[in-house]
């Protein structure tokens, strides 16, 4: 009866530590699914579920099953961006704050319609009045490519407000990307799709699979 006792426990143990491993896991922030074919999902800059602000700014995000756009599954979302403006953005919305911190990165797979523009992305995480972004930045590419953004202390840095790194990353009340050109001109359009926070950094061999050419 002992080792059966011992078994027991043993196994509660490990079922307890699964249990709790599972209950972080990565986060769909949004893959788009869940909307319509057209459907205006970020109008203005205190709009829900998205919002989008900044003079680059050209149009709502909106949500599309255009095969042209798809980028994962059968919705993707579409955001349009005219440059040389100094910035443009986008945020997904939380129901409520959000402890952002327990993850380790953000990714979401991203592409732009033109080369002209040399868009630079970053992720972006606010708490309202202070909003922290990643150091990683990417190019986008006409090319769909997975963006994985490392969350951390020393991956984050602060370009609005003036709370800690704790309070906004614990009181995340949105997270989203920001868009600067280093140069580019004319209209782009930037569709992205499967925004995700990653209980684990994807390894680079995860990451080579999307962004690596056949
Ligand atoms: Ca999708």
């Amino acid at each position: 009866m002992k080792s059966l006792t011992c078994g027991a426990v043993f196994f509660t143990a490990v079922l307890i530590t699964g249990a709790w491993q599972a209950a972080l896991g990565d986060m769909v922030v949004d893959d788009f699914e869940s909307y319509h074919n057209g459907q205006i999902v970020g109008p203005t800059a205190g709009s829900t579920p998205w919002l989008r602000f900044g003079g680059a700014t050209n149009d709502n995000v909106v949500a599309t099953k255009h095969e042209k756009w798809l980028v994962s599954g059968a919705t993707s979302g579409l955001y349009g961006l005219v440059w040389p403006n100094p910035f443009g953005a986008i945020r997904r919305v939380f129901d409520q704050p959000m402890d952002v911190s327990a993850y380790r990165a953000a990714s979401v797979k991203m592409l732009s319609d033109t080369h002209r523009a040399q868009t630079m992305v970053r992720f972006a995480v606010s708490n309202g009045p202070t909003t922290f972004v990643s150091v990683k930045e990417y190019t986008l590419d006409t090319r769909p490519q997975q963006m994985v953004f490392p969350i951390g202390m020393d991956k984050m840095v602060r370009v609005v407000g003036s709370d800690g790194y704790a309070a906004v990353l614990q009181g995340a009340l949105k997270a989203g990307f920001d868009f600067r050109s280093t140069g580019g001109e004319g209209y782009e359009t930037v569709v992205f799709d499967d925004f995700v926070l990653h209980d684990e950094v994807p390894t680079a061999k995860e990451e080579e699979k999307v962004t690596v050419a056949d």
